[in-house]
């Protein structure tokens, strides 16, 4: 699609829109609003007025997360219900307009944009109705706790349950098992186990982070990890279910209200694609052999390692081997799979910690990588209001993240720098997002976002992608190669890499594929289909019978929190997409994986103009003139040019393999669909039964 023919979709899907939009709803007269001045002036409103309610609710959140208090959290609650007001008033405004009729095509965009995406449809009272749900769901998840693993859950009547040595402090709760999993660069060390009659109270106090998730990273222990896997749904899931069938009630009327089928139509509507859902999946079609290259190793070494517990060689693999809760994310496990394990692999913590980094330094480094590609400098604000570094006092809110304060002046990153290689990479990550928000920093409020909900993160991960590679440690002094081989170092850093992104791919697309059915089919056998969905992607299984009292999808965030995900499945591929430029931009010959960016303003030049747009121009148009008008579509042929090298190695490793991919027989979705796996052993009897007739009967 050229840019042209863009722009006639783009109107075409205008005039689709409200013509569909006029007919949705007879409580308001929508669309009819001809008056072209008008509707410019109410957007230079909007764009005042929406910047300054961004900076307070901004303001009030960035204050709650760095300082937990009951105060701070009914202060974001006051904004975040003025900013609701503000979103339906607005929201009334611009569906009044007939957005046809206005000349200026921004000015279009931007009507549009206030429509599209909002919830402001729904009355008021389902309006109100669907935001509490929404935060209860997420106050709920975040409040899940488990016992440690052998203890029982607490119970007041029993007190003297415990650690031996365990002493439970108000702010630091620094006994011996959480101190293991608190440290990253200490060896991880299981909990001691449950002893009765042991002096301490207990404590039924272990969160996802970082201790349940420390602990699915580096136990080996497969009762230990089938323990947190099993509990933290047990905490999570059930409670959640009741309100996320409200939920999906709810954002289903509020997208018809406002035009669209279900609310999954309404969330694809943002990549403006008429085509988005078979796009994506032919983009999943092109990386699907690299993963199962990689899931058949990995299937292998996890045998030898584990020898039963439900895998077969030719299989799926059950959920809780693979180093995370919702097997997402591989990298944990590299010591099992690791190619050569007595080459190393590029992990420079050791190196930083030796050469007495700080989190200061790496900051500031990350700074230099940016500007020495011709990017901006930090303002004096950021170095002044971020949160750099774990403060001492408790209450606050650890997840790394990158804020922009909607003024032009304040832009913050919020991240508890530890001195490892893996915050080094977090650090020019989250920098980069603050790239971002300086570059389209110029563009009505409406604009300042990624060109579509893909492109944030893939901009922060392309990059970042230098930042982890031999030739750039090896600049910062952090690495020097002279006694290993070559080819097995370079095998062993696309390992771990792949474990990052290659073995996310099925996770990231199979998420929304679960969601929009639900929302497009309705919420019967939600949990089943969710295995179902896990089992024919990332090829895993539970470890455990699931039933339909169980609801495995809540245990994940980006469910209950209303947050899209197949942005992440794209944004994985055109980060990689977006690097090739990058590197061709900087004149790199040779592998992709061993390009640094570093110092090229050619390819801080590339990644300049693709910033700067902000979302004022179509994915497509960006896209288009990225690749220098090779294609104007996320295209998956960088990622895997990226991992050619390994998966030429898996190919060798997996030529012996029974399958490459995974057979899955009736036992398997016997644990999760334990009715649908009898009507298949009986079809499969039937079946049976017939061909023995019939040889009966010829012979
Ligand atoms: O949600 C996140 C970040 C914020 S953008 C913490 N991520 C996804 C996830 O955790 O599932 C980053 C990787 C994918
Ligand atoms: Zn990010």
């Amino acid at each position: 699609m050229n840019a042209n023919k863009g722009a006639t979709v783009l109107h075409l899907i205008l005039i689709a829109f409200y013509t569909r939009y006029a007919c949705a709803d007879d409580h308001f007269k929508m669309g009819v609003n001809t008056n072209a001045a008008e509707a410019m002036q109410f957007l230079r409103e909007y764009d005042r007025e929406a910047s300054g309610m961004c900076y307070r609710v901004t303001l009030s959140q960035w204050k709650f997360v760095t300082n937990i208090t009951e105060h701070n959290r009914r202060r974001m609650a006051e904004e975040l219900a003025l900013s609701s007001k503000f979103e339906r008033l607005s929201w009334r405004k611009a569906a009044a307009f007939d957005v046809s009729r206005v000349p200026d095509p921004q000015a279009r965009r931007q009507l549009m944009k206030i429509v599209q995406s909002s919830r402001a449809a729904l009355p008021e009272d389902k309006f109100t109705e669907l935001q509490q749900l929404i935060s209860e769901m997420k106050e709920i998840y975040n409040s899940a706790k488990i016992c440690p693993f052998g203890q029982k859950p607490y119970d007041p009547h029993v007190p003297k349950v415990g650690y031996l040595g365990a002493e439970k402090q108000e702010d630091d709760r620094n006994y011996p098992g959480h101190q293991q999993y608190k440290l990253t660069n200490q060896p991880y060390q299981h909990y001691q186990p449950y002893q009765d009659n042991a002096e301490y109270p207990n404590y039924c106090d272990m969160q996802l982070d970082p201790e349940i998730t420390r602990i699915l990273a580096h136990s080996r222990i497969e009762s230990e990890l089938l323990y947190v896997w099993k509990s933290f749904r047990d905490q999570t899931g059930p409670k959640l279910k009741n309100s996320f069938m409200r939920y999906v009630q709810l954002t289903n009327q509020a997208a018809v209200d406002t035009g669209f089928r279900d609310a999954g139509e309404q969330m694809r509507a943002a990549y403006e694609d008429p085509s988005f859902r078979a796009s994506a999946e032919e983009v999943y079609n092109q990386v699907a052999p690299l993963y199962k290259q990689l899931h058949a190793h990995v299937r292998r070494r996890l045998l030898q390692r584990y020898s039963s517990h439900g895998l077969r060689a030719d299989g799926p693999i059950p959920a809780h081997l693979l180093g995370n809760m919702w097997a997402q994310n591989w990298k944990s496990i590299m010591d099992l799979v690791m190619p050569f394990p007595s080459s190393p692999s590029l992990d420079v913590t050791s190196e930083m910690l030796r050469q007495g980094f700080t989190p200061l330094r790496m900051f500031q480094m990350a700074e230099e990588f940016y500007t020495s590609m011709g990017l901006k400098a930090l303002p004096p604000e950021f170095w002044r209001a971020s949160l750099l570094a774990r403060p001492q006092r408790a209450g606050v809110q650890c997840t790394a993240s990158a804020w922009d304060f909607c003024n032009r002046i304040d832009y913050r990153i919020k991240q508890c720098t530890e001195v490892s290689m893996q915050d080094l990479v977090s650090t020019h990550h989250e920098m980069a997002h603050i790239q971002y928000y300086l570059h389209y920093a110029e563009q009505p409020q409406l604009f300042r976002d990624g060109a579509n909900p893909a492109f944030h993160e893939a901009v922060a991960n392309a990059a970042t992608l230098s930042v982890y590679n031999a030739p750039h440690l090896q600049r910062l002094g952090l690495y020097n190669n002279k006694s290993h081989d070559q080819y097995e170092v370079s095998m062993n850093f696309l390992m771990a890499m792949a474990l990052e992104k290659v073995a996310y791919l099925p996770f990231a697309f199979m998420v929304d594929q679960w969601r929009w059915s639900v929302f497009e089919d309705g919420v019967q056998d939600m949990n089943a289909r969710w295995w179902q969905m896990k089992l024919r992607y990332q090829g895993v299984i539970p470890p455990i019978p699931r039933t339909e009292a169980d609801f495995d999808p809540g245990s994940k965030y980006h469910i209950i929190s209303d947050q899209e995900y197949v942005k992440y499945f794209l944004a994985t591929v055109l980060e990689f997409q977006i690097f090739e430029q990058m590197c061709r931009a900087a004149g790199h010959a040779g592998h992709l994986h061993e390009c640094d960016v570093h110092r090229s303003r050619d390819a801080g030049r590339l990644l300049s103009e693709i910033m700067q747009a902000g979302s004022s121009k179509p994915a497509s148009e960006i896209i288009r003139t990225m690749t220098r008008g090779k294609t104007n579509r996320i295209s998956p042929e960088a990622i895997v040019k990226y991992f050619r090298p390994l998966e030429l190695w898996l190919r060798v490793q997996n030529r012996e393999e029974p399958v490459v991919g995974w057979n899955s027989n009736a036992d398997d979705v016997k644990l999760f669909a334990p009715l649908r796996a009898a009507a298949i052993s009986r079809t499969a009897s039937a079946i049976l039964l017939i061909v023995c007739i019939a040889n009966q009967l010829l012979l």
